[in-house]
């Protein structure tokens, strides 16, 4: 078999880092990204991967050039990492989130069947899907209740997934990806909007306005998490796996421990919408709470189970949130992306 991998979402955090990690073993990569009139693979230069990787220009929503695209280049892996992949904007648009990241899904699969039922497939399911959590922490057995138009439409797509496999026969395989972050980070997702904004803070006093600080989240390394990914795939039989560090913390430590990095002495005073983060050196308020962040419905907590993949594909998490803080940190100081 060639190694030969198609990944949609080539210009995201993970495909990007995914490219990354194959090229190294050798693989030749066909990227999927959609026309933009910024530049969207603003990562895969700041990589400097971005001549080595053949681009193809298709919505995921295109159906048929999805098609014809698999019908072309026979792949012997395919990562589906392309998807509305925002939370809150799911609230706001969840006919298009599910058209992206549910129907688009069923598309490559029935075109993976037709016309390339050899391909291993990769879908990146999410810990979205536990939504008002039935255990803690949560495994692959752990029953689902997605609490957002993201979250119900993944949880489509990752059935979708597990009936062409005991349908077809194909070698198709869910990862079950907790949180990840990386100094590659979209700029909405709190991570990164924690980090720039406190940076900036720091350079010119503007404030950060967050929303709920009490959720908690199992943040692992996404350079760490597109191993498993590929080690997915590698496995004889295809199966379903749950990616995390099995540790959780919440927005408010995020941002206790990214201040403390930087040197910001903080107090939090006040409760509720009148919270605020002081920063002791100066007594001004840095961190301010706006409403229109909380989501309608919240996801409270997650905390992973990762023995599964620890076991049969010997991943393991090497990053701690200490250490992903420290990196993003040192990384978003050079101002690059
Ligand atoms: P990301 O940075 O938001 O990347 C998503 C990529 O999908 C972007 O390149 C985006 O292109 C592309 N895309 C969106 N809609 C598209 C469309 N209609 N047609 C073609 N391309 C489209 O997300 P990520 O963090 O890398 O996540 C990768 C995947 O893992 C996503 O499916 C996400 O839902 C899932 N996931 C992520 C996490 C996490 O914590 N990061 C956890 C679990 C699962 P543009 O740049 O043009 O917008
Ligand atoms: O929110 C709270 C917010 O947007 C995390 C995606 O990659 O991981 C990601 O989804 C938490 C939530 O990520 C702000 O309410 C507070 O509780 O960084 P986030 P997410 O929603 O967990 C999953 C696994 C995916 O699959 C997704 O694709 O932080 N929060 N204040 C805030 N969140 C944001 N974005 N902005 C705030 O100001």
């Amino acid at each position: 078999m060639n190694n030969k991998a198609i990944i949609t979402g080539i210009g995201g955090q993970d495909g990007a880092y995914l490219a990354n990690h194959l090229l190294e073993k050798g693989y030749e990569i066909i990227g999927i990204a959609r026309r933009s009139s910024v530049n969207n693979l603003l990562r895969l230069d700041v990589l400097g991967i971005r001549d080595k990787i053949e681009i193809t220009y298709a919505d995921l929503e295109e159906s048929l050039t999805i098609q014809k695209i698999i019908k072309q280049h026979k792949p012997s892996e395919f990562y589906n990492l392309a998807a509305q992949s925002f939370v809150e904007d799911s609230f706001r648009n969840p006919v298009y989130t599910s058209s992206v990241n549910a129907m688009a899904v069923l598309n490559i699969l029935e075109s993976l069947l037709e016309y390339s039922p050899d391909t291993r497939f990769y879908q990146a399911s999410t810990s979205e899907m536990y939504g008002k959590i039935k255990e803690n922490p949560q495994s692959e057995e752990t029953p689902f209740h997605p609490r957002s138009p993201y979250g119900v439409a993944k949880l489509y797509a990752h059935f979708a997934t597990l009936n062409y496999r005991e349908s077809y026969n194909m070698h198709a395989s869910s990862g079950i990806l907790f949180n990840h972050e990386s100094p590659l980070r979209g700029e909405n997702f709190v991570t990164k909007k924690i980090i720039k904004g406190l940076i900036n803070y720091q350079k010119q006093g503007q404030a950060i306005e967050l929303g709920n600080l009490d959720a908690k989240r199992d943040w692992g390394f996404a350079g760490d998490y597109v191993i498993a990914m590929h080690l997915m795939l590698q496995q004889k039989t295809p199966d379903d796996y749950v990616i995390a560090t099995g540790v959780t913390h919440s927005i408010r430590y995020f941002a206790e421990t990214a201040s403390s990095i930087l040197g910001i002495n903080l107090e939090w005073s006040g409760e509720n919408m009148e919270e605020v983060a002081i920063d002791r050196a100066t007594s001004k308020p840095f961190i301010t709470i706006n409403p229109k962040y909380f989501r309608p419905a919240e996801v409270d907590i997650l905390r992973g189970n990762p023995q599964k993949a620890i076991d049969k594909l010997g991943w393991n998490p090497e990053t701690s949130l200490e250490q992903l803080i420290e990196m993003m940190i040192e990384f978003q100081r050079k101002d690059l992306f």
